[in-house]
């Protein structure tokens, strides 16, 4: 560690340019870890562009500079001739090529042989693209590793007010605001430190939790009516068909959040969300209590995976059918969901 972070200091020292890339959806970790990591580069003198698959979700929009940000669906020949100049490519919050996915993976796979990359993740089973592997499932969240990576390598006294509300924002909304079990003494160390730096933590709290559109409550108020609970399994499930999200004009982040209501539900272990999409097919987030692995279940009938208590995933299957293989293979965690250790 201490040699890998001695060698990408070297390469630090002379201005170059860089490229950050965040996955594909990307929350508040990945914009939030993605923006401070831009402007502590470019306050070493380097040009760095960040990119993101697709556009940033009305909710993080306030975060600075985030109008800045180079769309990959809607730029892609920007983007590419970005990466193409990039002597060091970052990584942020994701552990494979997929995770932006399309053509953008398309493009990191063609790339790859001859550039050099930085993973910054806190996921599990990290891919083996990178020269410069920061991977560790243990951390709350990118912001906190991307917030180590900086003092780490010496440079604490370079974060600013601004890099302190994005890396707060990617802690927050990873750790729930600190309520998830991902939240460890040293996540809240670090979260004091960036409050120390003047940042307004409850205008955050506001922007992020309390500026939900009409619309969205409306949505929220159906999603809640939808919700079905199985005792004999102890999940709870919502699923929103494409009509039920058009009915109440969704836009992209109006439904984040909406997973962790079925775990609200006192003897609710475990949670997940459909959404039907046109172009995606149906997502599927998953939420978990204790040691009921979410990410098992993502990653072995849904294509997906992430964390112990947080995970998705998606499949092509109507959104009927979706429930339907939640519903047959739920059987196989019975154990699990019924014995959860909290
Ligand atoms: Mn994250």
């Amino acid at each position: 560690m201490q040699q890998m972070l001695q060698n990408i200091k070297a390469l630090l020292e002379k201005p170059s340019n860089f490229s950050i890339v965040i996955h594909r959806n990307p929350d508040g970790d990945a914009i939030g870890s993605g923006l401070a990591l831009q402007t502590f580069l470019n306050k070493l003198g380097h040009q760095v562009s960040l990119i993101s698959p697709n556009e940033v979700p009305n909710y993080l929009k306030w975060l600075p500079k985030t109008d800045q940000i180079i769309i990959f669906e809607e730029n892609p020949e920007l983007a590419k001739e970005k990466l193409s100049d990039a002597d060091l490519i970052f990584t942020l919050d994701f552990n494979d090529f997929s995770r932006v996915s399309g053509n953008f993976t398309k493009y990191l796979q063609e790339i790859a042989p001859y550039k050099t990359f930085v993973m910054i993740d806190h996921h599990l089973e990290p891919s083996e693209y990178a020269q410069f592997k920061f991977s560790d499932p243990e951390k709350s969240s990118t912001s906190e590793m991307v917030y180590d990576f900086i003092v780490n390598l010496g440079y604490k006294d370079l974060i600013d007010k601004d890099m302190a509300t994005d890396l707060y924002t990617g802690i927050m909304t990873d750790t729930g605001s600190f309520k998830f079990p991902n939240t460890t003494p040293h996540t809240m160390c670090v979260a004091a430190d960036l409050m120390s730096h003047g940042i307004n933590h409850n205008k955050i709290q506001i922007k992020i939790y309390d500026s939900f559109s009409l619309n969205k409550l409306h949505l929220l108020g159906e999603a809640l009516n939808k919700l079905v609970f199985l005792p004999q399994y102890k999940t709870a499930y919502i699923a929103l068909s494409k009509e039920e999200l058009q009915k109440y004009h969704y836009q992209k982040g109006d439904t984040e959040g909406f997973v962790n209501y079925g775990l609200a539900l006192n003897d609710a272990n475990f949670a997940a969300l459909f959404l039907e999409n046109d172009d995606e097919g149906v997502r599927i987030s998953f939420r978990s209590k204790g040691d009921v692995p979410a990410n098992e279940f993502a990653k072995k009938y849904f294509n997906g995976g992430g964390h112990k208590n947080a995970a998705g995933g998606r499949t092509k299957q109507s959104l009927n059918e979706a429930v339907n293989t939640f519903l047959e293979k739920l059987p196989e965690f019975k154990s699990k969901l019924i014995h959860a250790n909290i």
